[in-house]
């Protein structure tokens, strides 16, 4: 759909308009009492959301590519089919093909308290399939208010069972990396990359990141907090249907990736609502399932 016909059908005045985002992408651009944001149709992905008042909360990568085929680095990359590189075929995209497709807008509507919602959907098509052999239904909700909350639901409309793997991949913007703190982890066991024989537990009450970190916590339901002293200021982060939280910080490693600066580690913290690993989802058919991420100042 183009952008005319987007904003004839779906914008909603005074608080939500569809715009060519970079890379030729459609973008939703909402701007309501609470927050500005920025949700591109390419990958369903959050690009920005920045409270009044506020820096924004998600970082975007100045060297991020706008790249049909490529995923954008920064925001809330929806991760789907597969979380990470597919078990058995490596030549498969990393973190599966749904932020690699444009997403289709299905409804906007402003909430009773004023908060506006956005709605995606993706389903199955041939390249799809072929790459992921199930037939199924997905959408993403994005509700902009005095917090962000990103919905994915997905359903098998297929007659197989599927088992699948997913995350809310989220890019914290801070101001600087050596003024951060996550709180919300202590007692819970984790492993490091893809290395799941090493198991550990986190004894630190608040976990700084002076290293590359790959965390991959498991069994972890409850929220945390990205405290930051140079922002002065504290995020909440809330998961709702996911069993894993990923905390990511590339450091170094950022020289060796083509879409971010090889000191774009220093303002970016991502933490994840993840289910993969032992908390694999399945649903059969005619079923579904969702997961959330609530991201907000406290
Ligand atoms: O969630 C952390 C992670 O799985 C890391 O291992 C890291 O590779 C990252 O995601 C980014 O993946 P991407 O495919 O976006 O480069």
């Amino acid at each position: 759909m183009d952008i005319q016909t987007l904003n004839s059908k779906y914008a909603l005045a005074g608080q939500l308009t569809f715009t060519e985002g970079k890379g030729f992408f459609p973008m939703a651009v909402i701007e309501n009492q609470f927050a500005k944001c920025e949700v591109s149709l390419y990958g369903a992905q959050v690009l920005s959301y920045q409270p009044k008042g506020q820096q924004d909360l998600l970082w975007m990568s100045d060297a991020s590519m706008f790249q049909a085929g490529k995923a954008i680095r920064g925001g809330i990359p929806i991760c789907f089919p597969w979380f990470g590189p597919h078990e058995t075929d490596t030549q498969k995209p990393m973190h599966g093909f749904a932020r690699l497709l444009t997403w289709n807008v299905t409804e906007t509507s402003t909430l009773v308290n004023g908060a506006t919602q956005l709605k995606l959907n993706l389903n199955n098509k041939p390249v799809t399939l072929e790459m992921w052999p199930f037939p199924f239904e997905a959408e993403v909700v994005v509700v902009v208010g005095d917090t962000l909350e990103v919905t994915l639901s997905y359903s098998n409309s297929g007659n197989k069972t599927f088992v699948c793997s997913d995350a809310l991949h989220t890019y914290f913007n801070v101001s600087d990396i050596a003024n951060v703190s996550i709180a919300g982890l202590t007692g819970t066991k984790y492993f490091v990359g893809p290395d799941k024989d090493k198991v550990y537990t986190q004894t630190e009450q608040l976990l700084t990141i002076q290293k590359e970190e790959n965390r991959r916590y498991i069994d972890h339901t409850g929220d945390c907090i990205i405290e930051d002293t140079g922002y002065n200021r504290k995020i909440r982060v809330v998961k709702k249907g996911s069993k894993v939280t990923v905390v990511w910080n590339p450091w170094d490693g950022a020289k060796n990736m083509a879409d971010m600066l090889p000191d774009g580690y220093k303002t970016m913290i991502c933490v994840e609502a993840v289910n993969a690993y032992n908390n694999m989802v399945s649903v059969n058919p005619g079923q579904s399932f969702s997961v959330s991420t609530i991201i907000g100042v406290v």
